[in-house]
């Protein structure tokens, strides 16, 4: 994958940030969103591929722009043909609310190599590099911290685990503070925190719990890049789900997705922060002008690069 497209789709995820920005604690989680999405949207036709959405804003009749399938890209003939996995905004409710973690995403691949994930639930399990063979979403919460206490040369007490705050955790949240390790529990936005493992000095070691699925397969993309670890199996709540699934080609139900089964070959991910977050800061405005912060990389070198814009409203007014 060329890597001059890596600063072409970091202009889009920067103009899926900046929409959605404005909208930050106003208390309106559909007009942040439908603001990134509209944002993102406009942005692609401007790059020089055809692009296809894998995973995106849901299925066609749910979902006006950047839906399953829809195609993307200038589209002209001789264009690389890519798939795209994007979430314009990660953390909706984060973003209305002005909490932490909110991003913009995009992830790209070759043609057919993300998983069609469906719209369910997701247990995941991230580490970043130093503990890459040290998990197993098929072991209890224990046993995994163990192990990663292991290849990190610490103990289980020096680790902390990102878990998303619900109910639905409590289970893994007692087997984690019995095995001695810390928690950060999150109101939202699993992805940035699926990110923060990799890199190094952030603080966290390892998320766990369940969220969402296609989200799944962004956080797999980007782990691919940063050499880290990422291990999902869907959950399915209703019969309904299960059937979804299996129109989507989804066999087993209860696989356990390994990283590259996720996403494969040739990746390439870009994020911008929406609000400020574990790895990212969020947009800053100012007079005239705001200031993003994202990052860019590709699995071919895994080379992380973070770049601080500064933006011009009265030169690039198409912008917002
Ligand atoms: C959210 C969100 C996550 O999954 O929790 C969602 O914060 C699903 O969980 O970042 P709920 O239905 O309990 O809110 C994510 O969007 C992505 O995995």
């Amino acid at each position: 994958m060329d890597r001059n497209f890596a600063m072409e789709f970091v202009r889009v995820s920067e103009a899926a940030a900046l929409a959605a920005a404005r909208f930050m604690g106003r208390g309106d989680e559909n007009a942040a969103d439908h603001a990134a999405v509209e944002a993102m949207r406009r942005a692609f036709d401007s790059i020089h591929f055809s692009g296809t959405v894998k995973i995106g804003e849901g299925e066609r009749d749910e979902a006006p722009m950047l839906y399953i399938g829809e195609k993307v890209g200038s589209r002209r003939e001789g264009a690389p043909v890519l798939d795209l996995a994007i979430d314009p905004l990660e953390g909706t409710t984060i973003t209305s609310k002005g909490g932490a973690n909110a991003l913009s995403v995009i992830a790209v691949a070759e043609e057919g190599k993300f998983l069609h994930a469906p719209d369910t639930y997701m247990s995941k399990i991230a580490v970043g590099p130093d503990a890459r063979d040290a998990i197993s979403l098929d072991l209890g919460p224990a046993e995994n911290l163990h192990n990663i206490a292991r290849a990190k040369k610490c103990d289980v007490s020096d680790l902390t685990v990102v878990i998303l705050d619900r109910p639905r955790h409590d289970d893994i949240i007692r087997e984690v503070r019995k095995a001695g390790a810390r928690i950060w529990m999150i109101s939202d936005g699993d992805v940035q925190a699926a990110l923060a493992t990799a890199m190094p000095g952030s603080g966290v070691d390892v998320l766990m719990g369940i969220g969402g699925a296609p989200e799944g397969v962004i956080a797999a993309a980007a782990l691919r890049c940063m050499g880290g670890n990422f291990q999902g199996r869907l959950i399915f709540r209703t019969e309904l789900e299960k059937s979804r699934a299996h129109e989507m080609g989804i066999r087993d139900l209860n696989k356990t997705y390994k990283i590259e089964e996720l996403a494969a070959g040739r990746v390439m991910f870009c994020a911008t922060g929406v609000t400020d977050g574990s790895m990212l800061r969020g947009v800053k405005f100012f007079g005239g002008g705001a200031k993003t912060h994202s990052v860019v990389m590709r699995s071919e070198t895994g080379t992380i690069r973070f770049i601080e814009a500064h933006h011009d409203f009265r030169r690039k007014p198409n912008i917002i």
